[in-house]
């Protein structure tokens, strides 16, 4: 099985309901491993960059106001597939069509305000990370020391 790393926001939404115990302790229980944790409020530039995908998209000024209308909590996952049991662990981007029991199934009733961002894939993953962390960022891995 593959190791791999993903990075999940807890987005201004989800902070500002003190929702980011929750998040983290779902992946904690999960068994996911935190390789880095910060909280930060995004610069406009910096949220241009982290959504550039969606520049063409007519959400995204919409997206970039939202994401930086408040702080975030930035973290790097660490385990087996990651980036697709993180993406099954938040649920599908509508809060209202996200399965419970997912993130955005249990806390979000919205498109947009939908708590959580999840790397969708690798590639994406290594462009985000770079929006918010720095390789210092990562502490050594910590296994032998449970
Ligand atoms: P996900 O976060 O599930 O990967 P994406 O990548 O399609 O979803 O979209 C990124 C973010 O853009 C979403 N989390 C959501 O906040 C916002 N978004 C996506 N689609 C819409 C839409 N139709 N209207 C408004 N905001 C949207």
């Amino acid at each position: 099985m593959a190791k791999q790393r993903t990075l999940v926001l807890v987005k201004p939404d989800g902070v500002r309901r003190g929702l980011i115990g929750e998040v983290i302790s779902r992946f904690e229980k999960k068994g996911l491993k935190l390789r880095a944790l910060k909280m930060l409020w995004l610069s406009e530039e910096k949220a241009r960059e982290f959504y550039s995908v969606h520049r063409d998209k007519p959400f995204y000024n919409d997206l970039v106001n939202f994401i930086t209308s408040g702080p975030i909590v930035a973290m790097v996952l660490e385990g087996d597939e990651a980036i697709s049991v993180v993406r099954l662990m938040i649920g599908s981007t509508d809060g209202r069509k996200a399965q419970p029991g997912t993130i955005r199934g249990d806390f979000a009733l919205s498109i947009q305000d939908n708590v959580v961002h999840a790397s969708d894939s690798v590639e994406s993953f290594e462009r985000e990370f770079k929006v918010v962390f720095s390789e210092d960022d990562i502490v050594p891995d910590y296994e032998k020391c449970l």
